[in-house]
């Protein structure tokens, strides 16, 4: 009893493990699917501090196409946060976020999230 009690909370414990240790996007502003006039930055708050120079976001339009965009930060007091200086003005429509970076676990992850600019 005492055994398979032992074997129960070690594989709990490290699933535990498994689900903390992965990367991900915590939060964002503009947040996923919202309206908003046009951004003068792009802010990402991820579930842990990434791997050294690992993370790169894009901006891209409703038609696919990379907009340009001018540096990503990282912040210096909360390395969880990164802010890409948009440094134009967008027209209304819809954009998607681009990322990827690497996590402790050394996985490489990516994703996207998107928002619309409103007409003013
Ligand atoms: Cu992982």
């Amino acid at each position: 009893m005492a055994i398979l009690a032992g074997v129960a909370a070690t594989g709990f414990a490290f699933s535990l493990g498994a689900a903390s240790a992965h990367f991900g996007l915590a939060k964002s502003e503009p947040e996923e699917g919202a309206a908003v006039e046009s951004p003068e930055e792009i802010t990402l708050w991820f579930t842990q501090v990434p791997a050294d120079n690992s993370i790169a976001v894009r901006l891209v339009d409703g038609g696919g196409a990379l907009v340009e965009t001018d540096s990503l930060h990282q912040d210096a007091g909360d390395r969880k946060m990164f802010r890409l200086e948009v440094g134009r003005p967008l027209e209304a429509g819809e954009y998607s976020v681009r990322w990827r970076g690497i996590g402790q676990d050394g996985h490489a992850v990516r994703s996207d999230f998107s928002f619309s600019v409103r007409a003013r």
